[in-house]
């Protein structure tokens, strides 16, 4: 179907040709003399026409008794223009052949926008297979694989090698808290946190890497932001000069993620934030350090700082909401963590090693990314966990790259579900991924 309005914007197919397309049919609808029988594509909902008076020969004229929603057919027909129609034209029909269709009746009306909105989000999830099928709920999906397609796309133009880590691991390197263990024939395994290691080991291979994935998080917690398994978008890259590097460049690959999505994915665009909205300019971000982020937070609003050496998804939002409308970005860095609050391989900034030379960039008051600079020197990597208690007798593994050596070297990691909970301004995050998994939920 893609192929003919393409072919038909084009000008390649006109007014009174033959064509064939493919779909399920979406909706149906008697009208009298005819009836609308709309196919969806896998982007697009065409509009068909089925004349009643014109229907071949052998075949019954009233099409809804024949076929019924979610049949699958190849239908061949006449492209009629229409300036009215979104697509310019609409099909009519000649011959629907069914090729598939539902054994029973559909427990749900995937064609009806608003009660597909309405649904429990409880519903919406068990009957994923059904529900991914609204052109609405699927068009979040389109957006997330445009994220991870333009990150690909980003990142190969700036030079940087796709890798893969392992999922199976003996430990974790982001502190092994929170991790999956699985039976590993005789001995126990665990779902990787991250991939850190791996990322920083290949900066020894490639320089400049990055990698797209899942990663598992043992997170206990039903928040609207948490899953157990997301989708890692994670980079790595040498001989930085300092992580405002990382900030500039993350900086460029949103501004560069959001004009491939207002360029190439308007229809979901539209079907997501309303028709012909796009995503804002990215304008100048602000950065702010940890400490006068709390101070400011303190001093603007008038409440009271909770927790000193982190930020509360309230302090967050607040943050978001007072720079996008200073700045008007919708991103805000905020930069140099408390120490104790990043894991053994950030390195800290040396004119006051409480805080660190990293970051976490948040997008409409949601973090979304963690990076920053890694310790690259041995000695120093030893010297940083020995002050936090940690046996680098145990950490030989990790420290293989430090003893074989590595440029200076730093990286971020974003939650693929985050961006897009953010971007299409979703209230949870398990309505930004096909098939969440959380606390509860391993099912569909
Ligand atoms: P961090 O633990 O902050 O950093 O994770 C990076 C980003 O991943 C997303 N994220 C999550 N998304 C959904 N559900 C979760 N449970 C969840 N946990 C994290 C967030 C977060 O900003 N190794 C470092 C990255 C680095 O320094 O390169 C790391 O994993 O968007």
């Amino acid at each position: 179907m893609e192929r003919i309005i393409r072919q038909f914007q084009e000008g390649i197919l006109k007014d009174g040709d033959m064509v064939s397309v493919k779909g399920a049919i979406h909706r149906m609808k008697d009208m009298g003399d005819f009836a609308f029988v709309n196919l969806r594509g896998p982007r697009r909902v065409l509009q068909c026409v089925w004349e009643k008076a014109g229907a071949p020969a052998g075949e019954s004229a009233d099409v809804q008794k024949d076929f019924g929603l979610e049949d699958w057919v190849v239908a061949t027909g006449k492209i009629a223009r229409d300036d009215r129609s979104p697509l310019g034209f609409e099909l009519h029909l000649t011959e629907l052949r069914k090729v598939g269709g539902p054994s029973e009746k559909l427990p749900l009306e995937i064609n009806n926008d608003r009660k597909v909105k309405n649904l429990k989000l409880e519903t919406l999830l068990d009957e994923r297979v059904l529900t991914l099928r609204n052109p609405r709920v699927r068009a979040v999906m389109r957006v997330a694989e445009g994220i991870m397609y333009g990150f690909r796309q980003f990142l190969r133009e700036e030079g940087f090698v796709e890798f893969v880590p392992p999922r199976l691991v003996k430990g974790g390197a982001e502190g092994g808290a929170d991790m999956f263990m699985v039976k590993y024939f005789d001995q126990k395994a665990y779902l990787n946190q991250s991939p850190q290691q791996y990322k920083q080991a290949m900066v020894g291979v490639f320089e400049k890497v990055f990698t797209v994935g899942p990663v598992f998080r043992g997170e206990n917690s039903n928040t609207p932001r948490h899953l157990t398994e997301f989708q890692g978008l994670d980079l790595e890259m040498g001989y930085i000069d300092g992580f405002e590097d990382l900030m500039d460049l993350e900086t460029r690959m949103f501004r560069f993620l959001f004009e491939l999505l207002n360029e190439e994915y308007q229809p979901e665009l539209d079907l997501t934030l309303g028709k012909g909205e796009r995503l804002p300019d990215i304008g100048e971000p602000a950065k702010i350090s940890f400490a006068d982020a709390k101070e400011l937070y303190g001093k603007m609003s008038g409440k009271k700082v909770q927790d000193p050496v982190d930020l509360s998804p309230e302090e967050e939002r607040w943050l978001g909401q007072y720079f996008l409308e200073k700045t008007g970005s919708p991103l805000v860095f905020v930069t140099h963590y408390p120490s104790v609050k990043r894991p053994f391989y950030t390195m800290d900034a040396p004119e006051n090693p409480r805080y660190t030379l990293s970051y976490d960039l948040l997008l409409y008051g949601l973090e979304v990314t963690t990076g920053g600079q890694r310790i690259h020197d041995y000695e120093a990597q030893v010297a940083k966990m020995k002050k936090r208690h940690m046996n680098p007798e145990d950490f030989q593994e990790y420290l293989a790259m430090h003893r074989y050596g590595l440029p200076p070297h730093g990286g971020f990691g974003l939650g693929l579900e985050r961006i897009v909970q953010k971007l299409l301004r979703l209230e949870n995050i398990r309505e930004a991924s096909a098939f969440p998994r959380d606390r509860n939920r391993l099912t569909p």
